[in-house]
């Protein structure tokens, strides 16, 4: 990813603005920024200030200041701000009646505000509808507490139905515990979460994390702690009705020591073009406050429980601090066709924008004949008729992403294995002639796949000749990565192209297997072996009669197919084992069989029993 680093805009503060009638504004320390959001479709970018006040009774009557709060709405320009103000209410003049510390979020044509200070820190959450100009407020209906916080966090979404709008209101400190609601015309709460002190609801995201229509709720606890403030996000997946289902885990990042991880959870947008939004965690206190920032995975079950990227702040330059506070995607700023992420590290007053890569979707197979004949070879090798297996390799490649960078086709590299999970002890049953000398049981290759096109390259696997196991299925994999690709530079662009990448799957591995079987054909019924032993006569070996002896053995097979057969023999300790005749010819490799360390025999793997088969010791 490249960094780039961008001056804060400072928005224009009207000093003197007209609030209302009891209203005079003091914007010093008002902490405008403490929460952004910018509207998809037009650009509208709402920035608050929590901690604006209001200090006309001040003046007047010397009563205490009225934090009230400041949205200031802009154009898509970011030249015109006006400014909004739902706390204010013209006679208020007490802190703790009334709203308090408002600060907001756009969804639509909704600003939603949290107003966590109304009513003694009950809190409670706006509703500003920017094409009626109708701001509604959602009060307590006696269910939250006094000191609840509601409002900390705001978001909104489709919970009840798709055409509908609901909003959800965090209470991080409801009975100290935490708790979220989502907000229509009532509540509908979840079970609570139960740590003391977690701050569960500290910031509430809804994104619809299966694209079934209804939101999903994302749910920070960014001061869970097992042993300190290592922070938690639950999920929970909309079952229709804003009935909400808690996913059987949890989201933890590296579950960091002070990370608070949670403390900033924001949609991206589909960033790795699989059709699910994806989403980032900041943990901006990971790493002695340098911060991280998690990414993960939209999919058809909800979310993947394991990151699939983490962005360091220290990764990005030692200076930045508290990298992850606040995080904003969703909008492609370099025109790639993929959203970007910006993240704030305000520690270090900065913030980055990280520019999303175009992303390469293969998808792969390695198509196999269903069975091998292993008495029909289909090839020659060195000359000789060879028993072969033909693989092919396949990709289809969706490649949108190349399009922008003036790639025609994308590069991929591969590796192919034969016989990856034989029996162990045993070599791989098939190989590769890559070199024409060289037996090796994998093969490299590349393809170059353009999109929409499947593109296939078929490579022979040969039967080695002294297998023994027929009946493992014969599994090939193959590994796969993107070639290095030459971007073209775009003069007429402002920002430079990024290297393309491949799409991770479910598993994030690019590792596929597939399997085919030696054909089985049985003569008998019941397809069992008929496994014979026999020997020339030889009774018995009279001492002094010769140095040594061969024994003739004849193993036969009358029946199907043998798995793996093995011949025992066993002589007296006195007699010394010499060799096998013709062992390779015959595929027979034989080990020495001990009992209390004396040695009492042969064990012999005989190979090729499919056939009626000859052995012959010789001692
Ligand atoms: C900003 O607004 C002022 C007056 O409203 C106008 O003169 C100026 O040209 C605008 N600037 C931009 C960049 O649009
Ligand atoms: C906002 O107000 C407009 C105009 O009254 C209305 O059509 C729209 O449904 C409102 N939006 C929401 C989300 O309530
Ligand atoms: C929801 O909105 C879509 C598109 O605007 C419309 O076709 C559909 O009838 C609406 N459904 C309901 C139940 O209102
Ligand atoms: C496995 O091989 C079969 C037969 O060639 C094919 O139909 C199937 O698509 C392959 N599967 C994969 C994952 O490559
Ligand atoms: C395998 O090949 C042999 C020789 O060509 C043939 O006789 C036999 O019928 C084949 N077996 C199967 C199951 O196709
Ligand atoms: C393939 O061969 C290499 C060395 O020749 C060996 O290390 C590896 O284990 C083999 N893989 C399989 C699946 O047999
Ligand atoms: C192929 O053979 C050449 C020369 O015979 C050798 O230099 C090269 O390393 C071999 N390549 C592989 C992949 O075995
Ligand atoms: C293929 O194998 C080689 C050697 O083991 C390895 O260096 C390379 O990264 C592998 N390529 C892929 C696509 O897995
Ligand atoms: C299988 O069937 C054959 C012929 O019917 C018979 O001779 C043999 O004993 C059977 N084997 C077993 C294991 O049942
Ligand atoms: C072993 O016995 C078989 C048949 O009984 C015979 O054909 C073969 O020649 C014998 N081999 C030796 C080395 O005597
Ligand atoms: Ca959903
Ligand atoms: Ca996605
Ligand atoms: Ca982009």
């Amino acid at each position: 990813m490249l960094l780039l680093l961008f001056n804060f805009l400072h928005v224009g503060v009207m000093l003197d603005m007209p609030c209302g009638r009891h209203c005079s504004a003091e914007v010093e320390n008002q902490w405008l920024g403490v929460s952004l959001s910018r509207r998809q479709q037009d650009g509208l970018v709402l920035a608050c200030g929590h901690r604006w006040k209001n200090v006309y009774f001040t003046k007047k009557e010397d009563l205490n200041k009225l934090p009230h709060g400041v949205c200031y709405k802009l154009e898509s320009d970011l030249n015109q701000s006006s400014p909004l103000i739902p706390c204010y209410r013209d006679h208020e003049n007490k802190f703790g009646n009334d709203f308090a510390s408002c600060q907001a979020g756009i969804s639509n044509d909704l600003i939603v505000m949290g107003a966590p200070g109304t009513l003694y820190w009950t809190g409670s959450v706006f509703v500003h509808n920017i094409s009626s100009q109708i701001t509604s407020a959602y009060l307590d209906d006696n269910v939250v507490l006094y000191g609840s916080y509601l409002g900390y966090s705001v978001s909104a979404g489709h919970f009840l139905h798709p055409n509908s709008t609901e909003v959800v209101g965090g209470a991080p400190q409801y009975g100290q515990t935490g708790r979220v609601r989502v907000n229509t015309i009532c509540f509908f709460s979840f079970a609570p979460f139960s740590q003391l002190g977690s701050y569960f609801g500290g910031t509430v995201c809804a994104v619809d994390l299966n694209t079934d229509g209804l939101s999903d709720l994302l749910v920070g606890a960014p001061m869970f702690s097992t042993v300190r403030e290592e922070g938690r996000v639950y999920i929970y997946m909309n079952q229709g009705q804003a009935n909400m289902k808690e996913m059987e885990f949890t989201l933890a990042g590296r579950d960091s020591y002070a990370a608070r991880f949670g403390e900033s959870i924001t949609s991206l947008g589909d960033i790795d073009d699989d059709g699910y939004p994806d989403v980032a965690v900041g943990a901006p206190q990971e790493d002695d406050l340098h911060g991280a920032i998690y990414i993960y995975n939209g999919r058809k079950t909800g979310l993947g429980q394991y990151f699939s990227q983490r962005i360091a702040g220290s990764a990005l330059g030692s200076a930045f601090k508290m990298f992850g506070q606040s995080v904003s995607g969703g909008i492609d700023v370099d025109g790639n066709g993929y959203p970007d992420v910006a993240v704030g590290a305000f520690l270090s007053d900065s913030a980055v924008v990280l520019r999303t890569r175009a992303v390469v979707v293969v998808e792969a197979m390695i198509l196999l004949p269903p069975s091998v004949n292993r008495t029909h070879a289909l090839c020659t090798e060195n000359g000789q008729p060879a028993i072969c297996l033909k693989t092919s390799v396949c990709f289809h490649g969706a490649l949108k992403g190349l399009s922008h960078i003036c790639v025609p086709h994308a590069e991929i590299l591969y590796n192919l294995t034969a016989d990856v999970k034989h029996i162990e002890g045993l070599q791989s049953r098939f190989f590769f002639n890559t070199n024409g000398t060289e037996l090796s049981n994998a093969t490299a290759g590349s393809i170059k796949t353009r999109h929409g096109h499947m593109t296939c390259v078929t490579h022979l696997a040969f039967l080695r000749r002294d297998i023994r196991d027929i009946f493992t299925p014969i599994h090939f994999e193959l590994q796969y990565e993107l070639g290095e690709h030459n971007v073209v530079r775009d003069n007429s662009k402002s920002f430079p192209p990024l290297r393309p990448m491949l799409q991770r799957g479910e598993e994030y591995s690019n590792l596929l297997t597939n399997k085919t079987v030696f054909t089985r054909y049985c003569a008998w019924a019941n397809c069992s072996t008929n496994l014979q032993v026999t020997h020339r006569d030889m009774p018995y070996v009279a001492l002094g009669e010769g140095k040594t002896i061969l024994l003739n053995v004849t193993l036969s097979n009358a029946g199907d197919a043998a798995f793996l057969p093995m011949l025992h023999l066993r002589y007296p300790s006195n007699l010394y084992f010499i060799k096998v005749l013709d062992a390779e010819e015959k595929y027979v490799s034989c080990k020495i069989a001990e009992e209390e360390k004396r040695s009492v025999g042969l064990d012999c793997s005989v190979g090729n029993l499919f056939f009626n088969t000859l052995a012959k010791v010789y001692t």
